[in-house]
């Protein structure tokens, strides 16, 4: 499949792109193609790199500081790329830079992906989009820049190698980028388990107001507006907290629920095993995977819970959990 990469020797211009509110893996492949395209394109290439704003904490790999934030030239690029989209719609503001360019590739993991560029090259098995540009990179072309942003996206992609993508392969490859230095014990703590302090008091306060319903198989928990505003919070700042309340003894479903607007919430879920928590999602209008779903939904904090529970409860019972 080194094909791909060789379309790119004859190109003047070219652009690259992930998608919107940029996560690890995005971000690592974003910056994994840029550094091996400077590395062994000729210097009079033009190569720009087009994302939103990225967290802080994710900008460890060296030269997120050249990432081009908007798109108001005229320039048409002899190639563009997109990486880790699944659909043109999600490059945001890069889709038009996209859109004119002479040539298109797409490079990503998405097992729903569009299939949208000229070039598609989608490896639904694979566990990041950072796992996909290994393969079709040279090894010993691998510096440790490089290294270090697939190495991001492999972490944040697979939950530092939990997540059921996790494969063989993907682990074989951790270990050739970690040969090349990449300082991983720092980098899993600072850009995946690290909070600020107003997230881990946000994290306590939900645990310790936290409850258990339907026996004991289900744990909520819930933040309202004047709270978030108290802790001058954003909703990101309340990632994570689902994840742990999933992560109590015996429940089978755990729910966190904020508000956003005056009887407006926003709902997520997760499940161990006996509940499909997308079909509640669905059923109010959302969507998710089996294991991870969430909604948005109107009404009182109370008539909210309960309408899930209604749901979550009727499951339980047919999947003979009573
Ligand atoms: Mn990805």
């Amino acid at each position: 499949m080194r094909y791909i990469l060789e379309e790119l020797k004859e190109a003047k211009t070219i652009g690259i792109a992930g998608h919107v509110r940029p996560d690890g893996d995005c971000i690592g492949s974003c910056m994994a193609l840029y550094h091996y395209l400077k590395n062994n394109l000729p210097d009079e290439t033009i190569i720009d790199l087009y994302l939103e704003t990225i967290p802080d904490k994710l900008s460890v790999v060296p030269g997120t500081d050249l990432i081009k934030h908007e798109f108001h030239n005229e320039r048409q690029y002899d190639i563009f790329i997109s990486l880790d989209s699944s659909s043109i719609d999600r490059l945001g503001f890069a889709m038009d830079a996209f859109q004119k360019s002479v040539n298109t590739i797409n490079i990503d993991h998405h097992i729903s992906n569009t299939n949208f560029a000229k070039i598609n090259h989608v490896v639904d098995y694979a566990s990041s989009t950072c796992e996909v540009l290994y393969d079709l990179f040279e090894d010993d072309k691998i510096d440790i820049t490089i290294a270090t942003a697939l190495y991001l996206g492999i972490i944040h992609d697979t939950g530092v190698f939990k997540h059921s993508n996790t494969t063989e392969k993907t682990m074989n490859i951790a270990g050739k980028l970690i040969s090349k230095g990449v300082p991983f014990s720092r980098m899993i703590d600072e850009t995946f388990y690290l909070k600020s302090y107003v997230q881990n008091q946000l994290l306590g306060r939900c645990l310790l107001e936290s409850i258990l319903v339907l026996g004991g198989k289900c744990i909520v928990s819930s933040i309202n507006k004047k709270m978030l505003e108290f802790y001058d919070a954003s909703s990101g700042d309340l990632d994570g907290i689902i994840d742990q309340l999933r992560v109590t003894d015996g429940i089978e479903v755990a729910i966190f629920v904020y508000e956003t607007n005056f009887h407006e919430y926003k709902v997520s879920m997760r499940a161990n095993g006996f509940v499909d928590v997308r079909k509640v999602a669905a059923y109010f209008g959302g969507g998710g995977h089996i294991k991870a779903a969430g909604c948005t939904m109107q009404g009182s904090l109370h008539d909210v819970i309960n309408n899930l529970l209604i749901h979550i409860e009727h499951q339980l019972t047919n999947n003979g959990m009573e």
